[in-house]
C-alpha cells in the first residue's frame, strides 16, 4: 500500500465519467476528470471544459467554494466552512496534476494552497513539463499520493493525448463503409452510399470527437464531401485533404474557364468555388506539392460562402505513400491537430496502413452485397477491440497492438 489511506473505485470511475465531458474540446490537451470526498461523499466535481482554460482540478475545488445545496448542508451538520473540508478532503484526478506555468498556474500548486491532504492519480503525466514534477510537488508538500489507481482504465481517456506527446503525431483513426462482400464501391472514383441513416448519424457523432478529418483528392472530386457533422452537435472537425498532383487545381481552373469567370478572386466570386471542400463554411487545410504552392494562392483568397480559414500546407511530393501518410501527419501536429479520423478513399487509407500510421480502424459493414467493384483494404494484424450491431449493420473495431504497447 502506498498511502495510509484506500482510495475508492467508484470515485476514480466518477472522475472518469466527468473526464469525458470535455470529449471535442480539449484536444490536444488531455481529457481530465476530478472528484473531491469528504467522509466517503462527494462534495465536488469538475473537468477540464477547453482547451486553454481551467483544469480539473481547479474546477472541482471551485465548485466545492461556490455556494451549493450539498455542501451547504454538510457544513450546517458539521460546523464546518467549505474551506475546512477541503482540508479534510481526497482529491480524485484521472491525470496527475500539473507542476507547470501554461496558460493556467500549476494545479500541484493550487491544490497545496487549498490544504487537500490526500490525492489520488491515475495515470502520470507524460508532457515533458510536468512527468512526475507534479506528483514530486505534493509529496514535498506532505501531500499523501496514491499513484496508479485505475491506471489502465484511466489510459482509455488518454489514447489521443498520449500518442499526440508520446508519438509526436495526431492519434490516427481510419474509417471506411463496405458492402457485406468487401466493397467499397462498385468501382473506382464512383461513390455510392453503402450504409444507411443510423450508422451515418454514428458517423457525425464520430467526427465531432476528433479534431480533424481527411480525404483524398478522388474523394474531394469524386464526392464533393461536406466533411462536417450536421447529424450531431457539437464542434466541427477541421476538413483536410492533399492535391499532390494538381488534380484539384486542374478541375477548378477547368471549372471556372468553362463557366467563363476569372480565376483573380473578388467578393461578387464569393462561394463560387465548385467543391464545397473550398467554401470557407468550416477550418479546412489542404496539402500540395511545395514546388506549385504559389499556384494555389489565390483559393486561400477566395471569398467563400463563410469566413473560417482554408490553409494551403506545401509538402514534399515522394512516390513512397507512407511517407506522404507521415508528411500529413507531421503537418497536422504542427497544427496542434490530437486527433485525425482518415474517411479514404482507398490509396489514401492504405497509404497510413503501409507505413503503421494508425491506432484505430473503424469499419461500416453494411448489409448488402455490392457483387464486386473495388475492394476494401485489408485489416492488417491488429487487435479486435469491439463488434456492435446497428440494425442489420456492423461496426467493427480495431487497434493497433502497437500503439497499444507504447500508450
Ligand atoms: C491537469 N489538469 O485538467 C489538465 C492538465 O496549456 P495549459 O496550461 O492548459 O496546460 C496544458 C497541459 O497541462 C497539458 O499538456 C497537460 O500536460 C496538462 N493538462 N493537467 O493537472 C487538467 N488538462
Ligand atoms: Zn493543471
Amino acid at each position: 500500500m502506498q498511502t495510509s489511506f484506500q482510495p475508492q473505485e467508484t470515485f476514480m470511475r466518477r472522475a472518469f465519467e466527468l473526464a469525458a465531458l470535455g470529449r471535442g474540446y480539449v484536444s490536444p490537451n488531455p481529457m481530465v476528470g476530478c472528484v473531491i470526498v469528504y467522509q466517503d461523499r462527494i462534495i465536488g466535481e469538475g473537468f477540464h471544459h477547453q482547451y486553454g482554460e481551467a483544469h480539473a482540478e481547479v474546477n472541482a475545488i471551485n465548485s466545492v467554494l461556490t455556494p451549493n445545496a450539498t455542501v451547504a448542508v454538510l457544513c450546517r451538520q458539521t460546523g464546518l466552512k467549505p474551506e475546512d473540508l477541503l482540508r479534510q478532503s481526497t482529491l480524485y484526478v484521472s491525470l496527475e496534476p500539473c507542476a507547470h506555468y501554461g496558460k493556467t498556474p500549476p494545479c500541484a500548486k493550487k491544490i497545496i494552497e487549498t490544504g487537500i491532504p490526500r490525492v489520488v492519480v491515475s495515470c502520470g503525466d507524460p508532457n515533458p513539463e510536468v512527468n512526475g514534477k507534479g506528483i514530486q510537488m505534493l509529496r514535498e508538500a506532505g501531500v499523501e499520493v496514491h499513484e496508479h489507481f485505475l491506471e489502465q482504465e484511466g489510459m482509455e481517456t488518454f489514447r489521443r493525448f498520449f500518442t499526440h506527446v508520446t508519438k509526436n503525431r495526431p492519434y490516427v483513426i481510419l474509417k471506411w463503409a463496405q458492402s457485406s462482400d468487401g466493397y467499397l464501391s462498385r468501382s473506382q472514383g464512383k461513390p455510392c452510399l453503402i450504409t444507411g441513416k443510423s450508422l451515418q448519424v454514428l458517423n457525425h457523432a464520430y467526427r465531432v470527437e476528433e479534431d480533424a478529418i481527411m480525404v483524398g483528392t478522388g474523394t474531394i472530386l469524386a464526392d464533393n464531401p461536406r466533411l462536417n457533422a450536421r447529424m450531431f452537435r457539437g464542434k466541427q472537425p477541421l476538413r483536410v485533404s492533399t492535391d499532390l498532383h494538381g488534380k484539384i487545381l486542374k478541375y477548378i481552373h477547368t471549372y471556372l474557364t468553362e463557366n467563363g469567370l476569372p480565376d483573380k478572386p473578388s467578393p461578387e466570386l464569393a462561394g463560387k468555388l465548385p467543391l464545397r471542400f473550398f467554401d470557407r463554411t468550416q477550418r479546412t487545410l489542404l496539402f500540395v506539392d511545395g514546388t506549385r504552392f504559389d499556384e494555389y494562392r489565390f483559393l486561400a483568397d477566395w471569398p467563400g460562402l463563410g469566413n473560417e480559414s482554408l490553409k494551403i500546407v506545401p509538402v514534399k511530393v515522394t512516390t513512397a505513400w507512407p511517407e506522404m501518410a507521415a508528411a500529413y501527419l507531421r503537418g497536422l501536429q504542427k497544427e496542434r491537430i490530437g486527433s485525425l479520423i482518415v474517411e479514404g478513399g482507398a490509396a489514401l487509407l492504405q497509404s497510413f496502413i503501409v507505413g503503421d500510421h494508425w491506432d484505430e480502424i473503424r469499419v461500416f459493414i453494411s448489409d448488402k452485397d455490392l457483387g464486386g467493384g473495388y475492394a476494401a483494404p485489408r485489416i492488417p494484424p491488429s487487435k479486435p477491440y469491439s463488434f456492435a450491431q446497428y440494425g442489420s449493420e456492423w461496426v467493427h473495431v480495431y487497434r493497433n497492438k502497437a500503439s497499444d504497447r507504447l500508450i
